[in-house]
């Protein structure tokens, strides 16, 4: 004890080879002291972020490379509550490592379980370690468990562990880009659709060979970032770095634009002046994100190009500035009044003189399109586009014109665009020609993908693509001006959203919410008597983004020409302003989800629970195959299923599944569907078909045989944590019963068992074309065929 107290004058001085000791403390101060590890590779301690003063900066607390020029973070405690200066992080006489601002605030401490610390240390691997007792290797938390942005050598994400990408290059904060090692064993990169900041998100990357196979994403001291199964054997190398870690530093940083990449810096200064070599991925992040929700990698009206590095640019098209000039993410905004076409302050002006097209030869808005038609000249086309006041911009392109509006979102730099792209601004005040600049063409020979060195799984990245888009293609849905009236004339009801706040009492009671909007409790008068209705209010970037008054009405009529038992019942819909809000009868007995996995001591009874997979099976039949607009529901899920007074299942949400049409193209990466629920081939260039909802359709079965989620990381043996290998697992070994804990109803059924477990794992096939169809699961389910054995579900991957 006495020699831990000499040491503690020299503690809050920089120094290596030194135990942190109890009541040791650091202050952010002007010049920063840090715990240095052995080596002196690596510092803990305060970084200065911008000016250091509370509202634009402050003090990140961080371990950094100590050796390197430039201070890189490599893991920080408090990125989105930076410290005041006079801030203390002090590893407490009680063993707590606590951040603390001048006021005694804490700002941060780490997740300890409440285990005491017996001191700290700053390891040569750059791990930062609370040692539980006399070695370091039974810490009670590390750095390393807890990543940031970035994973060093011997470090590993593991399952249910993320990096967040830094909002940009000197702020630290989190952004929207996430990287996943999910629990059910894939490695996922999401983001939202920015500039709306929604939990909801979508996937624009995932491993693709090994689905579900990974167990965690480490980095290994020679610079291989290798994914690993759960016995620890090498699936796939996703970066190879090679350089030898006796030389380089090697850290893999997933970067504030979305992308994954492998670093080197030289250790000594005297080696090659390149500091960092980049292997990325994805490799072209500008393509990756994309779709028709959202603004793209950009943000709206700005275009996304790739430089040499694979870094991306967020540009403006001429006459067009940055909205926050700090910060290129955020899109462009006209810099004139794009309404002087609609009001021309000289009268006798028209538009053509007001405004003028500039020419963007290979910059393509993939999004936005309103009206698309032929045209034998490019005059004719621009000319469409200057009298039309919606009219942005126009790509003229293999005599097609094609006009967009505002806000202009995907734009990217495409070198193998087939026209191109004439944005429309206004011509200035004193010139009557355009500068000649606008018209150069911008078409710079890009470098499309410079390749990434020495990856494999990345070069077969996907760009997860779906076709289950909450919008229609607005080319197709000009029927919709005569739809409105249609609707009003079918049995749904319109509502005024006065009456949707009142029914809801202020939209106080949440049924639930999801990825497209939340459901409150409701009362409706109906026939002078009361109704109890769910309201569905959907997010406002649904409404933003694709839908016009009369797109939406068209869908919710189609939705409202649903009519099964088996399916919600849609009454009526609101469609004013901003506001986008569907009604739907209540359901009485909540979700499956509640039923299923409710937590109550015995398992739901056996009989119910068949009934209810019959019901659901059936109203995906029709839904599939009998109504008037086939639909593909794209997000089945015991969330989605209610149960209605009589415990018979209704499927909900279908009408926000895209309307499903013969010889689908994909046209969006966005992921509609829940994490577990998919089916492989979201994350493949295939088709998706209404195969993807007897996927789903398989899983909630096997949850409904067996009375638990797919993914339970609680189990006893960890063969047991992904149901659909146990169940597989379990049936080839003839070994069923296992599956059914005390659930004696079904041990007496076992040839029903059986008979589900088999359909089941049909129905989970990788293979969609495997996979049978809804009605074929009826017939299956019914008894009323025989039901083949299956073959492994995984089969199909493992031989590609
Ligand atoms: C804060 O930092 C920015 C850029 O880092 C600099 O332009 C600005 O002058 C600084 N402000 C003060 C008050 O130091
Ligand atoms: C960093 O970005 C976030 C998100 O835009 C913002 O809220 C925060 O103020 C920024 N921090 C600094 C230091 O600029
Ligand atoms: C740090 O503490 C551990 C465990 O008490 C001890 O084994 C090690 O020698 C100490 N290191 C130094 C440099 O004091
Ligand atoms: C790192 O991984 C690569 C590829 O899996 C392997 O060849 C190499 O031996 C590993 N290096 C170490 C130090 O484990
Ligand atoms: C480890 O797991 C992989 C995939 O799960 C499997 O292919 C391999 O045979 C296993 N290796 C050992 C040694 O168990
Ligand atoms: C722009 O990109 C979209 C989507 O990739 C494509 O369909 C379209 O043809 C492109 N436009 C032109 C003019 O090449
Ligand atoms: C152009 O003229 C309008 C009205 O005459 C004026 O409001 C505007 O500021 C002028 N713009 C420029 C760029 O001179
Ligand atoms: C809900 O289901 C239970 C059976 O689990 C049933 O007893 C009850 O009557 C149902 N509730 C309603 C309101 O019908
Ligand atoms: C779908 O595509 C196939 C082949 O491309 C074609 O034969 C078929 O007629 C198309 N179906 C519809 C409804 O367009
Ligand atoms: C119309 C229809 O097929 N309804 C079915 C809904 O589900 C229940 C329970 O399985 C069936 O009995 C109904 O026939």
């Amino acid at each position: 004890m006495s020699f831990l107290l000499l040491l503690l004058p020299f503690l809050v001085t920089p120094q290596s080879n030194r135990n942190v000791s109890l009541g040791s403390s650091l202050t952010a101060a002007a010049s920063n002291a840090h715990w240095v590890s052995p080596s002196g590779d690596f510092a803990f301690g305060f970084e200065q972020v911008g000016n250091g003063t509370h509202d634009d900066g402050g003090y990140l607390l961080a371990v950094v490379f100590d050796k390197i020029p430039e201070r890189t973070v490599v893991w920080s405690a408090n990125r989105n509550n930076l410290a005041p200066r006079g801030s203390k992080v002090e590893l407490t006489t009680g063993g707590r490592l606590v951040l603390t601002d001048p006021s005694g605030r804490q700002i941060w401490t780490p997740d300890t379980g409440e285990r005491a610390a017996s001191h700290a240390a700053m390891l040569d691997t750059g791990n930062f370690v609370l040692a539980a007792a006399a070695n370091v290797v039974s810490s009670v938390w590390g750095s390393f468990q807890d990543p940031t942005d970035t994973l060093l050598p011997t470090q590993a994400l593991e399952r249910d562990t993320q990096l967040i990408a830094k909002y940009s290059k000197s702020n630290y904060s989190e952004s929207r880009f996430k990287f996943i090692m999910q629990d059910d064993g894939n490695l996922v990169m999401y983001t939202t659709h920015y500039p709306e900041s929604r939990a909801d998100q979508f996937a624009y990357w995932v491993t693709r060979n090994y689905i579900r196979a990974g167990y965690s994403l480490a980095l290994n001291q020679s610079g291989f970032l290798n994914l690993l199964a759960a016995n620890g054997t090498v699936l796939d190398t996703v970066f190879n770095g090679g350089g030898s870690s006796q030389d380089f530093y090697h850290r893999v940083t997933f970067d504030y634009d979305g992308v994954l990449r492998y670093y080197e810096h030289p250790k000594r200064n005297d080696m090659s002046s390149s500091t960092d070599h980049a292997s990325t991925s994805p490799p072209d992040i500008c393509t990756a994100i994309g779709g028709p929700l959202g603004s793209g990698a950009c943000g709206y009206n700005s275009y996304c190009e790739l430089e040499d590095d694979n870094r991306r640019v967020c540009k403006c098209p001429p006459k067009y500035v940055f909205q926050d000039p700090s910060d290129e993410s955020r899109g462009c905004v006209p810099d004139f009044d794009p309404e002087d076409c609609r009001h021309p302050q000289e009268s006798n002006n028209n538009n053509d003189a007001l405004f003028v097209l500039a020419a963007m030869p290979k910059v393509n808005w993939s999004e936005s399109n309103y009206d698309s038609f032929p045209s034998e000249t490019e005059e004719a086309c621009q000319q469409s586009c200057l009298n039309d006041c919606r009219c942005a911009l126009v790509t003229y392109s293999r005599e097609t014109c094609t006009m967009k509006r505002s806000p202009l979102s995907n734009g990217r730099v495409e070198d193998a665009m087939s026209g191109k792209s004439l944005i429309k601004i206004r011509r200035s005040n004193s010139t009557t020609s355009l500068a000649p600049d606008f018209d150069q063409p911008t078409d710079t020979i890009l470098p499309m993908q410079t390749l990434v060195r020495g990856s494999s799984i990345f070069v077969n990245i996907i760009f997860v693509l779906a076709s289950c888009p909450w919008r229609k293609n607005p080319l197709n849905s000009k029927v919709g001006e005569t739809l409105d009236q249609g609707a009003l004339s079918s049995n749904l009801r319109r509502f005024a959203y006065k009456e949707m706040e009142t029914a809801t009492g202020g939209f106080k009671q949440v049924l639930g919410s999801g990825s497209s909007g939340t459901v409150y409790k409701g009362v409706i008068n109906d026939h002078n008597s009361e109704k109890l209705v769910a309201i569905k209010v959907l997010d406002k970037v649904h409404v933003m983004e694709g839908h016009d008054v009369r797109e939406f009405t068209t869908e919710v009529t189609i939705i409202g020409e649903t009519n099964h038992k088996n399916l919600t019942r849609l009454v009526g819909f609101c469609n004013e302003g901003q506001h986008r809000v569907l009604v739907y009868e209540f359901m009485s007995n909540g979700s499956l989800a509640d039923f299923l996995f409710g937590g109550g001591e015995t398992r739901p009874n056996w009989y119910t629970r068949t009934r209810i997979a019959y019901s659901v099976a059936r109203g995906l039949v029709y839904l599939h195959e009998e109504c008037n607009t086939p639909i593909i529901h794209c997000d089945i899920k015991p969330q989605n299923i209610l149960l209605d007074c009589s415990m018979t299942a209704r499927i909900s949400d279908f009408g926000l599944s895209k309307l499903m049409k013969a010889n689908q193209t994909r046209t969006t990466t966005a992921i509609r569907g829940t994490k577990g629920y998919l089916a492989p081939e979201w994350f493949r260039n295939v088709p998706v078909t209404p195969k993807v909802d007897v996927h789903s359709f398989g899983i909630v079965l096997l949850e409904l045989v067996c009375c638990r989620k797919n993914f339970m990381m609680e189990v006893e043996k960890e063969e047991e944590m992904v149901l659909v290998d146990w169940a597989y697992d379990c049936y080839s070994k003839g070994k069923l019963h296992k599956l059914l804990g005390d659930d004696k109803d079904a041990m007496e059924d076992m040839v029903r068992v059986e008979r589900l477990v088999k359909v089941s794992i049909w129905c989970i096939q990788e293979d969609p074309s495997l996979r049978p169809s809804m009605k074929k699961v009826v017939h299956m389910l019914e008894g009323a065929v025989l039901v083949s054995e299956p073959p492994d579900p995984n089969s199909f991957m493992s031989a590609i």
